[in-house]
């Protein structure tokens, strides 16, 4: 199972609307097949994995991630793909919230006789497909909230624009969250101080930028600005709320000019509504990524899932911005799940209590 977790993770981010599941068929205590959800969703793991396999499958057993799905969608049921190759045992990690399998999927599988167990490593799997199973049970994107403090907690100078807190190897750490996720939030605030482009810039990885979303309910977000420019290869959406009492004429002449960038004007009521519609629109994962005063919001309002807190070497001292999330001060409902050495930097992983 491991290994099929780790498979799934290759592909995180890159399958659409669809989950990133990882397949492994094992015969005699060897890997004999492996399969992750294609790019793009299809085809599923399984079939892959089957196929990798050939004759060997039969009388073998298959670890997946997700629960094998049992509907007829754009691929053909994969529970009746691991009946036919003749696997005779399944282990699956975490059972799909869909409501076209939930629980279908192993019932199918049991009812052709296959021996079928469910919960290994559930808890690493679950991460892995957080952004989906949010998406499906509440109808909203998950939310990794991304600070860089310093060694005293700050987040950066007031009245200055990026000021670097962490090394390169944190950057590039971020890098892979970005590329892992559908969508990146900034404020405005961080916006017109960094003026930053919220791409991914790694080898490998520049086409897996995510959307860009800027909370800006003034539409304060210059047209020549790197956001704007760049709309029309990497979608850049400008979020106004819908209580917006100023639209004045300077209002809808700013909305005029970011349209004419390509940047798209989304309405949202809140942050629950506005990560409502990311869900509508197949958008799984979010993440924050500044100020304070958007952290705090999400903080406050009970939506971040996920905390990556990285803590510099160094500390900023006079005029720093104080960040919500420190080492030595977490919020409350969280758990420490990771804690690592990053360079010179550390990282810290924290998730939200079940
Ligand atoms: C699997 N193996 O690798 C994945 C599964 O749009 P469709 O027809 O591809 O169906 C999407 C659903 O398939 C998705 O909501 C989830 O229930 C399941 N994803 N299932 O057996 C896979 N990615
Ligand atoms: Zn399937």
């Amino acid at each position: 199972m491991a290994e099929a977790i780790a498979l799934a993770a290759t592909h995180l981010g890159q399958t659409g609307t669809n989950p990133s599941v990882g397949c492994v068929i094992v015969r005699d205590g060897e890997i004999v097949g492996r399969g992750v959800t294609a790019k793009s969703g299809r085809p599923h793991a399984e079939p892959q994995a089957l196929a990798d396999a050939g004759e060997l499958a039969r009388g073998a057993t298959a670890y997946v991630t997700l629960e094998p799905c049992s509907h007829f969608g754009k691929t053909p049921p994969c529970a009746d793909a691991l009946v036919a190759a003749g696997v005779s045992r399944v282990v699956v990690a975490v059972t799909d919230p869909d409501p076209r399998v939930s629980g279908n999927g192993i019932r199918r599988l049991r009812e052709a006789g296959i021996t079928v167990e469910t919960g290994l490593m559930e808890e690493a799997a679950r991460r892995g497909l957080a952004g989906y199973l949010i998406r499906q049970t509440e109808g909203r994107a998950h939310v990794t909230l991304k600070l860089a403090v310093s060694k005293d907690g700050m987040l950066g100078r007031r009245g200055e624009g990026q000021v670097r807190i962490t090394g390169p190897q944190s950057r590039e750490a971020v890098q892979h969250l970005r590329a892992e996720s559908d969508a990146i939030l900034v404020g405005i605030g961080t916006a017109l101080a960094d003026d930053p482009d919220l791409t991914c810039r790694l080898p490998g990885l520049e086409g897996r930028s995510p959307v860009r979303l800027v909370l800006d309910r003034l539409l304060l977000l210059p047209p020549g600005s790197k956001l704007a420019r760049t709309a029309h290869r990497v979608p850049v959406i400008a979020v106004v709320s819908t209580d917006t009492m100023v639209r004045d004429e300077a209002w809808l002449a700013r909305r005029g000019a970011l349209e004419q960038s390509g940047v798209e004007i989304l309405e949202a009521a809140s942050l629950i509504d506005l990560l409502q519609s990311l869900a509508s629109r197949g958008m799984s994962s979010l993440m924050v990524e500044g100020g304070a005063r958007v952290a705090e919001n999400f903080l406050a309002e009970g939506l971040v899932d996920r905390i990556w807190l990285f803590e510099g070497p160094d500390a900023i001292g006079e005029a720093g911005v104080p960040s919500p999330v420190t080492a030595d001060h977490q919020p409350d409902g969280f758990d420490l799940v990771s804690s690592e050495t990053i360079g010179e930097d550390r990282l810290e992983i924290l998730e939200r209590k079940q």
